[in-house]
């Protein structure tokens, strides 16, 4: 049996245990598709990549522990000491520079990268500081790349390979043109790094970026979406559909069409800030008249172990409920922590009558449902602290971290 990594593209954690893998030489199958490896599930409940394991068994994961554990494998004392450092303080600087690429500046990216792409709610103040925090940790590079010509010693380590993926990754999505400009140190140095042959896998799959990405479904799309319904032909110019290709209606069709338009109000939800701007938005647009709101929670919080396999659930009652999406907006979270932890949330309805939205998911009786009541209080700040999913939860009076969630849109 071979050495296994398990990886997933476009984490710069475990690409660059890839790239070293292949620069290494070693003889490691690379497993992409982690979730269908029983291996895997069994070995790493945290489901985090980079994971390995060794021809002999032995079971690893994190990107640092990988990378030295890597290049420690190849036996090669020489190609070590350049890789990792001979001194004391070769050695700590080493591992100063990949700590701080692998933690700080990977942290940061995440913190900015996933609410631009539409992966976890909007929020403007927390990218912008995100982006803050990239632009310090670029400082910090200047100040050192400005005397010599690598991180750690006088030669391409470890401590530059980390840090070159995770500057492929913030410079492939969050920062363009503009910011290499600003950085000249710090772009020298990444053009001297990418010629190292254990860069190679970086540059297969990070492309740098012109312009940095903008928030998600941003006014673009929204004017192109215009444009397109003025293409089509008015409804009174439309042949009929034939009668024989007919869908079924939804229930919840009949009610017709809402004042409150979903499509906005999920376009406000993802484009703007949450609290300060999307919410006060929606309360000044929401009529219960057409919509309902519902407390939405786990029956059976009991049988939950790791919070992201509750998050898993959560992923996967919201696909079931594909057929009911336009008539639907929501979140849910997982509180609390591994083995100790809930499913709660809240989620807007057209009409009155949660069955009708909810029971095309065949788990759908799993969930209790309590009606809120827009007019108290305390039933908007659960609505507003579920949406922005920001704060504690309180849960039977106690606050509860939350660890996880999705938004269903
Ligand atoms: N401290 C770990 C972090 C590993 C980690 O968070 N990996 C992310 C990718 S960067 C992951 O596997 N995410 C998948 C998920 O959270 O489901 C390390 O340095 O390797």
């Amino acid at each position: 049996m071979s050495n296994t990594l398990y990886v997933a593209t476009f984490t710069p954690r475990a690409l660059v245990t890839v790239g070293l893998a292949k620069f290494l030489k070693l003889d490691v199958e690379i497993v992409e598709d982690r979730e269908s490896d029983e291996r895997y599930t069994k070995s790493f409940p945290l489901d985090k990549v980079p994971a390995f394991i060794g021809k002999n068994g032995f079971k690893l994961t994190e990107t640092i522990a990988i990378a030295y554990y890597l290049v420690a494998l190849t036996g090669d004392e020489k190609l070590e000491n350049t890789l990792v450092g001979t001194t004391a303080e070769e050695k700590a600087n080493v591992l100063r520079w990949v700590s701080f690429a692998n933690s700080d500046l990977v942290q940061q990216l995440i913190k900015a990268y996933f609410p631009l792409v539409g992966k976890v709610p909007y929020n403007k103040k927390q990218v912008d500081a995100a982006l803050e925090s990239i632009e310090k940790c670029a400082q910090f590079f200047e100040l050192r790349l400005k005397e010599y010509t690598y991180l750690a010693t006088e030669n391409v380590t470890l401590a530059d390979l980390l840090s070159f993926y995770s500057w492929s990754a913030v410079l492939g999505s969050v920062c363009g043109a503009e910011f290499r400009k600003k950085h000249p140190q710090l772009t020298r140095w990444f053009n001297t790094v990418a010629t190292h042959p254990a860069a190679e896998t970086a540059k297969k799959y990070f492309k740098l970026a012109e312009k940095p990405l903008e928030p998600p479904q941003g006014k673009k799309k929204e004017q192109k979406k215009e444009q397109k319904k003025e293409q089509q032909p008015k409804k009174a110019e439309q042949a009929p559909a034939p009668a024989a290709e007919k869908k079924p209606k939804h229930p919840l069709e009949l009610l017709g069409k809402p004042a409150l338009s979903l499509d906005e109000w999920k376009r406000k939800y993802s484009n703007e800030d949450t609290r300060p701007v999307a919410l006060p938005w929606f309360w000044e647009n929401y009529n219960p008249e057409e919509w309902s709101l519902w407390k939405v929670e786990y029956k059976y919080n009991d049988e939950l172990t790791l919070t992201f396999m509750s998050n898993n659930l959560i992923g996967g009652f919201f696909a079931r409920l594909s057929a009911s999406i336009k008539y639907m907006f929501g979140c849910m979270v997982v509180y609390g922590e591994n083995n100790n932890n809930g499913i709660i949330g809240a989620i807007m309805i057209r009409g009155q009558d949660y069955a009708k939205a909810f029971d095309v998911a065949p788990d759908w009786e799993s969930y209790q449902f309590t009606k809120l009541d827009s007019s108290k209080p305390e039933d908007r700040a659960f609505v507003d602290d579920m949406w922005a999913w920001d704060k504690p939860v309180i849960i039977n009076g106690e606050p509860r971290e939350i660890a996880d969630g999705k938004v269903l849109k």
